[in-house]
């Protein structure tokens, strides 16, 4: 059942605005739900080295990261935040991992075999919710305890970036399979990566696929794509519209979609890095297996040589005590500088297990 969803909504709210690069500066996950202009599809980026993304044949592939030693952690000091140092060795053991992020068509085929039903998808049960809430805690009103998922909505005018529910909507009937919310579908987007899955929902794909999640440390360790000083997987050069999915524009409402693409795009739109992983730098934020922990690091760098770190056993995130995140990696359609550069390969952010959101998908990986 869907135990915790409403109680985590303010959660998912503060995670807009934990990527602060600098001290008062917002800092804001973005997205802009409507339909990119036919004329940026030629944007497209076509020529993959694997001979044709589009071909589903091919999103099964998943490519081999050779183990070696890295050190995990910020290369730089303008985007990076705290929970990024120290900077410390990590010893990560060969592994596969998918070239793409999992996609619709992929977690169609799941949901038909298996018959899943996601998180979001479940009403909240008030009865187990409020366990998990202090006791004076009111009962939400009825039309909250429905399925539902958060979406993002452009305002018509400037708002103030402290009030992040301005833009973000707890939406009735938004799911996987409909990203948008009712009225809204994935038909033709299949190689879009599927979204509104919980990293409940994610453990089950995986489960089902023979895969797993990465740890943190494999994601971060993959996305630099053999190149230890890179500060993105692509290099060292600044984001810009040829090398991810990202956010042009002032937000929240003014989306240059620049890079072809004003919310998700395609799985492999973009070039691969080093590895031949696409789509490690924005699209969509994806899940890794670890809890987050903002102090995980320190304990890490003690190790001398952490070998293959798993996590945390507990999660800590200070900005919001006491609920337990997930780490999510690599940054979505709704990243820019100026708010949050999480397309950067050592950037971490978190969200609770049983968050659902339109920016939010999942990738797997297997032991060899
Ligand atoms: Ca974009
Ligand atoms: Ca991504």
């Amino acid at each position: 059942m869907r135990k915790a969803s409403f109680f985590f909504l303010p959660v998912m709210f503060l995670l807009l605005f934990s990527c602060t690069s600098k001290p008062g500066k917002q800092t804001a996950e973005h997205c802009l739900p409507s339909d990119f202009p036919d004329r940026f599809s030629g944007q497209v980026n076509e020529q993959s080295d694997d001979g044709g993304i589009r071909d589903s044949s091919h999103r099964e592939e998943m490519v081999l990261i050779p183990g070696g030693v890295f050190d995990m952690g910020a290369r730089e000091k303008q985007f990076s935040k705290l929970d990024e140092f120290p900077v410390h060795k990590v010893k990560i053991d060969s592994f596969l991992m998918d070239k793409y992020p999992v996609t619709n068509a992929q977690f169609s085929e799941f949901v038909a075999s298996t018959g899943y039903v996601t998180t979001a998808e479940q009403a909240p049960e008030w009865e187990e919710l409020k366990k998990q809430l202090p006791p004076w805690t009111p009962k939400p009103p009825d039309s909250v305890l429905v399925p539902a998922s958060l979406v993002f909505h452009s305002p018509d005018t400037r708002v103030s970036l402290n009030n992040h529910q301005s833009w973000w909507g707890w939406v009735p009937g938004a799911d996987w399979k409909h990203p948008q919310g009712p009225g809204s579908s994935i038909e033709g987007k299949d190689d879009y990566p599927v979204v509104h899955v919980s990293w409940y929902d994610a453990q089950a794909y995986v489960k089902w696929a023979g895969k797993r999640l990465p740890t943190e440390a494999e994601w971060e360790y993959a996305a630099r794509g053999g190149h230890n000083t890179f500060v993105y997987p692509w290099g060292n050069e600044l984001v810009s519209a040829e090398k991810a999915n990202f956010w042009q524009g002032t937000f929240p409402y003014s989306n240059n979609g620049d890079d072809g693409f004003l919310s998700a795009s395609p799985v492999g739109s973009f070039s691969p890095n080093g590895y031949g992983l696409y789509d490690m730098a924005g699209n969509v934020w994806e899940w890794t297996s670890d809890w987050y922990h903002a102090k995980y690091y320190d304990a890490l760098a003690r190790k001398g040589i952490a070998d293959n770190p798993k996590g945390p056993l507990v999660s800590s995130d200070p900005a919001d005590p006491g609920v337990p995140k997930k780490s999510i990696r690599g940054g979505s359609f709704l990243c820019n500088d100026s708010y949050c550069a999480g397309y950067r390969a050592s950037a971490r952010m978190k969200s609770t297990p049983d968050s659902g959101m339109m920016h939010l998908g999942f990738r797997c990986v297997k032991d060899l």
